[in-house]
């Protein structure tokens, strides 16, 4: 049974993606320091005995390469991350530890433990706001925040890393994820984990600015299934490749959406639009299409209704 390791597994995309290997028939170890992940994302997956759980923070030095080690998994997933953009701008020191040293440790457990495949979770802000529309892989890299930089930095550290040792990484640049598990715990969590619950609870969501700024949304399901492929699919070469759907959403059909599926919820509370926001945010799929025979294939609409309709 090939062994997966995913660190960050009790996070949003880490669980999913953890559910996804399982499913596959995949034994997984399961790391996670709890900083930002939930157990309860990880409750179903505890139940299998092909995966193992351990605490641990794998930007703390050898304890990575102890675990990989020990473990000999075939792939390393690395979705550990300080997740937030605005945390990134208030202490740039963690974001440099959790973001870039932590990756080091992904690339020097891979080589020490001769583990032949990482895929790395990046972000569409490694493109900053000048990407042209569709932003294509090799559009220019401007990122705008301590996290944009951190994820570009640690795109160049793996690629580095596999080409001298001779192992396969695979960078995935996610655009906006949305999906179950979401955290909307702060006022700059995906928009759509903030509608999600506002609407849920009854309450109006804020809408910053007229509604036609657009996004490239994809479901934390196509999202776990592209790093599955990334992950586990035989014969990749490395490389890095956007994970959207090629489609900008905007809030207006957003909003749309949820008012159908809540119909006696009040309208949205109008709000200046948010300083520093993007107006338009979309990527170019052919990449993944060709790489990792990946395409989205979960419509905006049928991920809010999920998320509707609970878990
Ligand atoms: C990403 C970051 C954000 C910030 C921004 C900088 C995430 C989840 N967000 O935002 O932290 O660094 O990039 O460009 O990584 N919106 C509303 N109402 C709300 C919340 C959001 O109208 O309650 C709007 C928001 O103004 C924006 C759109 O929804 O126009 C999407 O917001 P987002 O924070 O989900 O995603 P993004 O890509 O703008």
């Amino acid at each position: 049974m090939p062994h997966v390791l995913v660190t960050g597994a009790a996070g949003f995309i880490g669980s999913h993606t953890v559910d996804q290997l399982l499913a596959a028939g995949h034994r997984v170890t399961a790391v996670d320091n709890f900083r930002t992940g939930q157990r309860v994302n990880l409750a179903r997956a505890l139940h299998s005995p092909a995966c193992e759980l351990v605490e641990a923070d794998v930007s703390a030095e050898g304890v990575l390469a102890e675990l990989v080690k020990a473990g000999k998994p075939e792939a390393i997933v690395h979705l550990a991350a300080l997740v937030s953009v605005p945390e990134s701008i208030r202490d740039p020191e963690l974001n440099f530890r959790l973001n870039v040293v932590a990756t080091q440790r992904v690339a020097e457990a891979a080589r020490a433990g001769g583990v032949g495949r990482v895929v790395f979770a990046s972000s569409a802000a490694v493109y900053g706001d000048a990407a042209p529309l569709p932003a294509g892989e090799d559009a220019p890299k401007a990122p705008i925040s301590p996290y944009g930089a951190a994820k570009l930095a640690s795109e160049a550290l793996l690629l580095g890393h596999a080409a001298a040792y001779g192992f396969t990484v695979r960078c995935q640049r996610y655009f906006n994820v949305f999906g179950p598990r979401q955290d909307p715990g702060s006022p700059y969590s995906g928009v759509i984990s903030l509608f999600a619950r506002r609407y849920r609870e009854g309450a109006a969501v804020t809408l910053y600015g007229d509604g036609g700024q657009t996004r490239d949304f994809i479901s934390v399901h196509d999202v776990a299934r592209a790093t599955v492929r990334a992950a586990t699919a035989p014969g990749l070469a490395s490389g890095t490749a956007n994970i959207c759907t090629g489609r900008g959403t905007s809030l207006r059909e957003v909003l749309a959406v949820f008012q159908r599926l809540y119909p006696g919820a009040p309208g949205p509370r109008l709000a200046p639009p948010r300083e520093g926001d993007i107006r338009h945010s979309r990527g170019d799929p052919a990449a993944a299409a060709v790489a990792l025979n990946f395409r989205a294939a979960v419509p905006v609409e049928d991920g809010l209704a999920e998320l509707a309709a609970g878990e």
